[in-house]
């Protein structure tokens, strides 16, 4: 894989109703200074790997609008914007674009398309979009008609299980990809060398690789003795409360 450097990350703290998201969790409610403390430390450690941040303000009434990566798929030529799956966060999506116009040409995901950002993954110009809960077909392909015609092979994947894609398989360097272990003989990833997560650390899957580091989710040994083969710089960073709202690494910012 080429590993493409990135510029800027969009980001957006968590609200002061951020504990009201959506979520399928259950369990004692996440608390909102615990949510703002490590999204400080998820925008500080960004920056340490030489990432400008875009920092948009929050969101009132909308309390999953810090969990930015659904609402928009950016490359190098264009910024979609997407259309969420759950309609009480499609009007995340008016202040992103504004923010987007400034770096890119802009393009949208109409009706009958919904499409979250979570289960778009990008490896190389191969562009593998999630048909999820939140993402349908039509999303899917008006995504690829619009990925397409600039030099992108786009792939369908049925997600099952989970909530995105990419709660299931990220990216890494030199055509490697962690995945969940169930996935692992799954056709549309053949060309890639795969590190398996075993199903104990599921969550693990969601990490962000990016300029060279790797931003791993904290609690999952197995996932981390796996990924020191990368050879890449190792930052661990407790995700629990991202996670009670079902949301890990890869959705609090847009990178690009
Ligand atoms: C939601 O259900 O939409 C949020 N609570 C979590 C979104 C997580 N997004 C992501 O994984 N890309």
């Amino acid at each position: 894989m080429v590993e493409t450097m990135i510029a800027y990350a969009l980001v957006r703290p968590p609200g002061s109703d951020a504990v009201q998201g959506l979520t399928t969790q259950s369990g004692p409610p996440v608390l909102l200074s615990d949510l703002q403390r490590q999204h400080a430390v998820y925008c500080e450690t960004l920056r340490s790997f030489g990432v400008e941040l875009i920092q948009l303000d929050s969101l009132p009434g909308f309390p999953d609008a810090y969990f930015v990566e659904d609402t928009a798929v950016v490359t190098p030529e264009v910024a979609i914007v997407t259309r969420p799956g759950a309609p009480e966060r499609r009007r995340e999506v008016q202040s992103i674009a504004r923010a987007l116009s400034a770096y890119r040409e802009l393009a949208v995901i109409d009706p009958p398309g919904r499409l979250d950002g979570g289960d778009v993954m990008i490896a190389d110009r191969h562009v593998f979009i999630g048909l999820s809960r939140r993402t349908n077909r039509h999303g899917a392909d008006q995504l690829a008609r619009i990925l397409s015609p600039l030099g992108y092979r786009c792939t369908p994947v049925e997600v099952g299980d989970g909530l995105h894609l990419k709660s299931s398989v990220n990216p890494l360097n030199d055509r490697r990809l962690l995945i969940r272990s169930s996935w692992s003989r799954r056709p549309e990833f053949d060309s890639y060398v795969k590190l398996e997560v075993p199903s104990s650390e599921t969550y693990a899957c969601n990490t962000l690789s990016i300029n060279g580091h790797l931003f791993v989710p904290a609690g999952y040994p197995r996932t981390e003795a796996m990924l020191e083969a990368c050879g890449l710089q190792m930052h661990v960073m407790d995700t629990r409360p991202f996670q009670r709202m079902d949301g890990g690494l890869t959705c609090l910012s847009l990178r690009f």
